[in-house]
């Protein structure tokens, strides 16, 4: 615990990313030195966390170090709208626009600009 609070810096923010009862939330707590963000027992039966913490949450540290707790993941999909999408991948949508095929999947069609900057690796 002591090695982990030193490397966390002032002013820096750290995003805590788990599956529901991993410990995010009581790590939280420990780091802090109190109960600041809510922990909760797993589910006697399957283990699983039962996702107390239910949204974000950013705690600074006496240190001055910034944390957010997240909601446990239970899995990861695309399920979020096409705009919604659109606008976490503001990047690849731009590059997108430039393609030769206009409704294509971006895996390999001719003068595909997403698949072209994907290959130079930037
Ligand atoms: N055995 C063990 N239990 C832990 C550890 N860290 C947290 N827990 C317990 O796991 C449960 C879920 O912890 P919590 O912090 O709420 O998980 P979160 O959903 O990731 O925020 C609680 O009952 C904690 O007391 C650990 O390192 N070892
Ligand atoms: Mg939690
Ligand atoms: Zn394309």
């Amino acid at each position: 615990m002591e090695d982990l609070l030193l490397s966390l810096r002032a002013r820096k923010t750290y995003m805590l990313l788990g599956f529901s009862g991993a410990g995010k939330s009581t790590l939280v707590n420990r780091l802090y030195g109190k109960e600041i963000s809510k922990t909760q027992e797993v589910r006697v039966g399957d283990g699983k966390g039962r996702h107390t913490t239910t949204s974000r949450s950013l705690h600074q540290l006496p240190s001055g170090a910034i944390l957010l707790d997240t909601p446990g993941i239970r899995g990861v999909g695309m399920n979020s709208s096409a705009s919604a999408i659109a606008e976490s991948f503001s990047d690849s949508a731009v590059l997108a626009s430039h393609c030769r095929v206009h409704d294509g999947s971006h895996t390999g069609e001719i003068g595909c600009a997403v698949k072209r900057h994907c290959n130079q690796g930037s």
